[in-house]
This record gives C-alpha cells, structure tokens and sequence, in this order.
C-alpha cells in the first residue's frame, strides 16, 4: 500500500515538497491549509504533471484534519517566515499559537506518524510541537541541519571549485546565528580541512568568511526575496527526511532532536547527528568535538534554551 505524507502548510515550502514528493514517488500526498484554496490549486496543479513526469501517486488539498487521518510521515511548514530584517526569534508568538493548533489536529489523526518540523524559530517550535502533541520524542524532529550543512558545503564546492559530494560536513547546535559548523570533522576529498588551510588551498580568513555566511544563509535569500523565504533546499532537506524514514535507509543526518544527556546538554531539542530509519529518530550519534567546537556548541544551546524560556512566558502550558 502506498504511503501517506501529509504537508501542514501548502505555501512556499509545502508546495515545492508536495512536488518534490511526487516526482519521487514517495507516498500520496495530502496538502493541508487553513486557506484551502492554495492547497487546493497546488494539489491539483501538481498532479496535472503527472502525465508529463511519468509519477503515479495521488495529490489532494484540504483544510480538514479528517483527510489527514493516518498519515505516515507529516511535514509541518505551517507558520509565517520572515521578512527582511526579522530574526527568526521574532516569529516566536505567531508561530507558537499556530504549532499548537496543528499539534492538537495532528495528536487526534495520526498519533503514529513522524513528524518532520520546519517552522521557525525551529528548535523551539519542534520542543513545543512534542509538548503540545504528547508524541514520542524519537517521532518528533526538526529540519534545519541538513539545510544548514548544504548551505556551507554549496559555499565550500563554490570556493574551492569541487564537486559538493566530495566534502563531507555539517552544522550543528540550534538554527540560528549560533549555529555550529563541524570544521573539525570537515573534509575535502578525504582530507582534512585544517590541511588544505596548512597547503595554503584557503585561508582560515576565507574559511571564516563561508561560515559566517552559512550562518547568514537564510537572511541573504530573504532580503533578495523581499517577501518570503527560503524554499528550494528547506523542501529538499526535508525530503531526505522523510525518504530515510520511509525506506529505512538509516542515513545519519544533523536534525533537531531531543536530546538527553547527549553532547552534555539535557531536556532539549538542537540539531545534532543522528540515524533515521523506521523507527524515527533511531540514534543520537556523539562525536568528539574540540574544545572551541564545544565551547560554540554550549553557546548555541544556551540560546535555544534562552528563546525556550522566552515561549514558556507566552505560553505558560509549555512548562
Ligand atoms: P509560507 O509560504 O507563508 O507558507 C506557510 C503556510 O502556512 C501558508 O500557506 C499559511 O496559510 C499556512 N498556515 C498558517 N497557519 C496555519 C495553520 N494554523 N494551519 C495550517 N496552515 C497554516 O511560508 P514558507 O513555506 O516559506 O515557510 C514556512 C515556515 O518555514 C516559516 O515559519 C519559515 O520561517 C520556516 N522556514 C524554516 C527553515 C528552516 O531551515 C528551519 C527554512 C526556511 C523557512
């Protein structure tokens, strides 16, 4: 039987998703929106391809939780983005409220689904999304590592003019300015970042400047767009979610997990490394991190934590 993959949310994320998951032929696809219409014209739109792509998967639009009912894998974009010049943090009220309502019609649906998270601020949404749904913390994460990772390897392959899949890397800690990118484990056709700054191949100068814009990555899109943000790599991050789950494919990917006692920090959902297969968040995989990697890491936790304080004082039920 074929999977069910519900998108709460049918704007610019759910949309390129919806396509995306259908060129893939991952599951059927329900779009979900509190205006209809959208998820409607977008569903349709999408299937009206399908005699051009070749695919054979159902696509539908709604603005009834009903229609989701047992749904596999739920993708959650549901929320406002940015303008030019927000943090993500400043989407916290609006965004909180929304994340509530969807974690109650999902809860009542479709308790045995994973749910992918990408709603901003998203290390908090996601801790929120669990507390309000009650969900199993394994079957509850958040996309923002895997977009963050590719944003540095794109810049990284750009600089140093090599293909991207011969550089192994990835960002860890919370999606936001304190984000940490893994210099320690980055490596360059199998060798070590740190060399290639030795051989004179990029100067940390330089090295500094590709994280920094890493950590900017999603401003630079936003204030091009002038309204709304990123989508592309938001969708097709999140895609390689939901195809580790639903294949099983144990992929190991920075997510936003729980974690309990991992990397030290305890209570909390960042993005750290882990396995997803179709169990969900399978593993936590720890690392060794130097002391700066550490140092940041710690740093970055902080700051969710922080914002995570910040929502329990809007919403007192989220202590
Ligand atoms: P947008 O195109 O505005 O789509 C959001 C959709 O959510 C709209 O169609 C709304 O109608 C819908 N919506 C609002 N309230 C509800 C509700 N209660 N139930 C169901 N649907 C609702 O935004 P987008 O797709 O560009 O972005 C969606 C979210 O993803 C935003 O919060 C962004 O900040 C966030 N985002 C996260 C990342 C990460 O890496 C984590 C990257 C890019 C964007």
């Amino acid at each position: 039987m074929k999977k069910k993959i519900t998108l709460i949310g049918a704007g610019q994320i759910g949309g390129t998703l919806a396509h995306l998951i259908a060129l893939k032929e991952l599951g059927d696809v329900v779009l979900f929106d509190v205006a209809a219409g959208i998820a409607k014209g977008k569903a349709l739109d999408i299937a009206q391809s399908s005699p051009v792509n070749g695919f054979n998967v159902k696509l539908t639009g709604t603005d009834n939780y009903d229609d989701t009912k047992n749904s596999d894998v739920i993708i959650i974009t549901a929320g406002v983005p940015r303008k030019p010049g927000m943090t993500r943090d400043d989407l916290l009220g609006i965004n909180l409220k929304i994340i509530k309502e969807v974690a109650h019609g999902i809860k009542k649906t479709s308790p045995k689904a994973f749910v992918i998270c990408i709603t901003n601020p998203l290390d908090v949404i996601v801790m929120a999304l669990q507390k309000y749904s009650g969900l199993p913390k394994n079957m509850i994460v958040g996309m923002a590592g895997i977009l963050d990772s590719s944003r540095f390897i794109y810049f990284l392959s750009q600089e140093l003019n090599i293909h991207p899949k011969n550089i192994n890397s990835f960002v860890l800690g919370g999606h936001g300015d304190t984000m940490v990118a893994m210099l320690g484990s980055t490596e360059v056709n199998g060798k070590k970042i740190n060399e290639l700054v030795k051989e004179g191949k990029i100067t940390k100068e330089r090295l500094n400047e590709i994280v920094d814009r890493t950590k900017k990555g999603g401003a630079e899109i936003v204030k091009y767009l002038e309204k709304g943000s990123a989508f592309y790599a938001p969708a097709a991050s999140g895609v390689e979610m939901a195809e580790s789950y639903l294949k099983n494919l144990k992929k190991q990917l920075p997510c936003a997990a729980y974690i309990n006692g991992e990397f030290g920090a305890k209570d909390i959902y960042a993005g750290v490394p882990v396995i997803i297969g179709s169990s969900g968040v399978e593993k936590i995989v720890e690392l060794n991190l130097s002391k700066e990697e550490k140092i940041n890491f710690n740093n970055s936790i902080k700051s969710v934590q922080e914002l995570f304080d910040a929502a329990k004082k809007i919403d007192p039920e989220l202590k």
